[in-house]
């Protein structure tokens, strides 16, 4: 099989990347990356003899072309990932996510390709605190943010194509991912880095928000099942039920680096703050029989902290910048 991997220099792509290579040999995987500031070539370092990385833009409808049809499967992972940016700038949210998303469906429709598209659940906007509700295939989407309406525009192309042109994809919603290689702007890594750098983690408003928790692993596992089996045009919500809120992470992070429990910092909450995710994840085990096998959150968490321990030189070069940012937003 040949693989075209877009956004494999970023968190998720990168750990798809590294599982693909170790666990399916046949596979020959190109990646296609930007590297814009959230892509580093040092996330492909452990594979960058048994993979081909070009260097390029997902809106370069000459490149892709290319790309797409020296291939039999793309998954698509390359997106500008970040809601508080997509706040301050939106404009290459909507070019990359959705010209981007765009310029993929007309060349995998042309080759006759088949496509995975990675998405959020964030599409579905935000469930109330108490909701005993969870998100499932047949919830209504309802973004909140620049990001994840443009998430949600890109998904709507997908299924648009699938019905008018044919195209052969599938689409799967995850929740929050962590694990090895996430940027330090994103929650987790900030918080444990703050720690390892000698700042305070930074909490956004009360801390009740609840973010549903999947370790990045079995988030690839899922999207490998899928492109196994999964139904062409059907859209699969990924999740493992890890459902937490911002103030008991935090707190597990300081607990596990044995700081005081009361060694944080309430900052400016984020504007239109997602109150809470929560996905029901039961097609995907019923119909394409997946498991979350990193079920253990402190388990996950603690050996996510010794990732970031033994790999400053991976992060510490983007650390100072990503806080002058955050310093500015008062965040
Ligand atoms: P990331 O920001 O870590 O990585 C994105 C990658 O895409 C980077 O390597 C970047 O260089 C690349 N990229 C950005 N714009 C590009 C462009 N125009 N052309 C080519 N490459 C470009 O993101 P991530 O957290 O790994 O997320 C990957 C995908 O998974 C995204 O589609 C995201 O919406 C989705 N997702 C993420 C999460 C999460 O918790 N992180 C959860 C659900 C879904
Ligand atoms: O310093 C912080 N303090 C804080 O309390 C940061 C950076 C975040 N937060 C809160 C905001 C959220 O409630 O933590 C939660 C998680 O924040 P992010 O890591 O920014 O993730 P989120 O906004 O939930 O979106 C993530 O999951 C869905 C990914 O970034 C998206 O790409 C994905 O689609």
């Amino acid at each position: 099989m040949r693989l075209l991997v877009t956004g494999g220099a970023g968190f998720i792509g990168s750990n798809f990347v590294h599982a693909t290579a170790r666990d399916r040999p046949g596979v020959r995987v190109t990646v296609l990356d930007a590297l814009t500031y959230a892509g580093s070539r040092f996330s492909l370092s452990a594979v960058e003899n048994s993979i081909e990385f070009v260097k390029g833009d997902i809106t370069d409808a000459g490149l892709v072309n290319r790309l797409v049809a020296e291939s039999d499967v793309v998954v698509h992972f390359a997106a500008e990932s970040h809601n508080d940016n997509s706040l301050t700038d939106p404009w290459p949210f909507l070019h990359t996510n959705i010209i981007g998303t765009y310029t993929l469906l007309q060349a995998v429709r042309k080759h006759c390709v088949r496509y995975h598209h990675v998405s959020t659940d964030e599409v579905y906007g935000d469930l109330a605190l108490d909701d005993p509700g969870k998100f499932t295939e047949d919830t209504p989407y309802n973004p909140s943010s620049p990001y994840s309406s443009t998430k949600g525009a890109s998904d709507m192309l997908v299924r648009a194509w699938v019905r008018s042109f044919g195209v052969q994809a599938t689409l799967s919603n995850c929740s929050n991912n962590y694990g090895p290689y996430q940027h330090v702007e994103k929650f987790i890594p900030r918080q444990i880095t703050n720690i390892l750098s000698g700042a305070r983690p930074k909490l956004y408003g009360t801390g009740k928000n609840v973010r549903d928790w999947i370790h990045v692993e079995d988030h690839n596992a899922a999207v490998w099942r899928i492109l196994e089996s999964g139904e062409i045009g059907r859209t699969y919500l990924i999740g493992a039920d890890g459902e937490l809120d911002n103030a008991s992470v935090v707190g597990m992070i300081l607990e596990l680096m044995a700081k005081d429990p009361d060694d944080f910092e309430h900052v400016t909450d984020r504007a239109g703050h997602d109150l809470r995710y929560a996905i029901d994840s039961s097609t995907l085990r019923d119909e394409l029989d997946w498991q979350p096998r990193y079920t253990d959150f402190r388990e996950g968490l603690l050996a996510t902290i010794d990732w970031y321990r033994e790999n400053r030189a991976w992060w510490e070069s983007n650390k100072d910048a990503v806080e002058a940012r955050y310093q500015a937003q008062g965040a």
